[in-house]
């Protein structure tokens, strides 16, 4: 039960149009919650408002709905809902266009399962943070019930593919026995689960000129520290040329983690004015991700987080501390088990 229930069902109660919000990094748990919650409150009689300050990436536009996220922060509404992220440094597209303070101005809920945060949004009215649960859709779930919020066939697929998407089909740690019940009664009300998976697939596939791409991402992967982590550098004319196809990262990373010994995997991409990011995941096991992002500035889960890094450091010397650090970390956790 949250203790917040109560106070998020007045701040919606006293609200017409409602804005949901989706930070710079949308995920299938961040597409999944938004429009999970637009469907709620739509059948509350809300208006909501989908906004995401990055083009939702290819392989999230199986999800129906997707296209009704618009990059265009509206010029009203009475209340905003961040989902997913309670971190200020994921919402830097939207205070890049100086949307922070209209953003501020009004009541502010944010609902997210991340387990290091910094730079907290400081201006939110109400934020549950629970990193018990598997997905921020499966908070959106809990709390639907506790405040009897209409849970229809179409919102309960949304939560599903929240769900699915941060556990990877329920494959991962962040699954509890209670992520599967969730699920379970959600198969039960009918949500049809085989349909999902074979939409997402459909949807995952790869155009033949990104296959031929895969196997030079391959022939460059470094190993490093005893061949434990395995990471891969893509510059920007790839990510020029690529990225509007496939994601460079979701294309390797499954398999950089299918090498034996490997516990890490880092995809690393250098771009042209400076920045510099890290997308790390890692194997069950080695819990590290969250903590090795955090050196940089990032964060995430225990096995899947990532960094920005835009203070003028060369990208050598990004990854290469980066590798460092990962190395760090990876004796640490060995020594706490001994
Ligand atoms: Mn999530």
């Amino acid at each position: 039960m949250y203790e917040q229930a109560k106070d998020i069902q007045t701040l919606i109660e006293s609200a017409q149009k409602i804005l949901i919000i989706q930070a710079d990094n949308p995920d299938g748990d961040s597409i999944g919650s938004a429009l999970a919650l637009e469907q709620i409150l739509s059948d509350m009689d809300k208006e909501p408002l989908l906004y995401c300050g990055m083009d939702m990436p290819t392989y999230l536009r199986y999800v129906i709905g997707w296209d009704r996220v618009s990059q265009d922060f509206p010029s009203a509404f009475d209340l905003s809902i961040i989902v997913d992220a309670s971190t200020m440094a994921l919402l830097e597209k939207l205070s890049a266009a100086g949307y922070e303070r209209m953003l501020a101005n009004k009541a502010c809920i944010v609902l997210d399962h991340h387990e290091i945060v910094k730079d907290t949004i400081g201006f939110a009215t109400i934020t549950i943070n629970d990193h018990t649960r598997a997905a921020t859709g499966e908070l959106i779930y809990l709390l639907a019930k506790q405040l009897s919020w209409p849970l229809s066939l179409r919102t309960m697929e949304y939560i599903m593919i929240a769900i699915l998407g941060d556990t990877q089909g329920l494959s991962n740690d962040l699954a509890s026995p209670q992520t599967y019940r969730i699920l379970a009664d959600m198969i039960e009300a009918g949500v049809d689960r085989t349909a999902i998976e074979q939409n997402r697939r459909e949807y995952s596939k790869m155009p033949p000129r990104i296959y031929r791409y895969k196997a030079h991402l391959i022939e460059r992967t470094v190993f490093s520290h005893d061949n434990q982590v395995a990471s891969v550098s893509i510059s920007q004319d790839e990510i020029n040329e690529f990225s509007p196809l496939y994601n460079p990262g979701p294309l390797i990373q499954g398999d950089m983690l299918q090498i034996s010994g490997v516990k890490v995997a880092i995809v690393f991409k250098n771009y042209k004015d400076g920045k510099v990011t890290g997308a790390i995941r890692s194997n069950a096991g080695y819990p590290i991700a969250a903590k090795l992002a955090e050196r940089f500035g990032g964060g995430g889960h225990a096995f899947a987080s990532g960094f920005k890094v835009t203070d003028g450091r060369s990208f050598k010397d990004i990854a290469a501390d980066c590798l460092q650090v990962s190395d760090e970390l990876l004796n640490e956790l060995y020594k706490s088990e001994n």
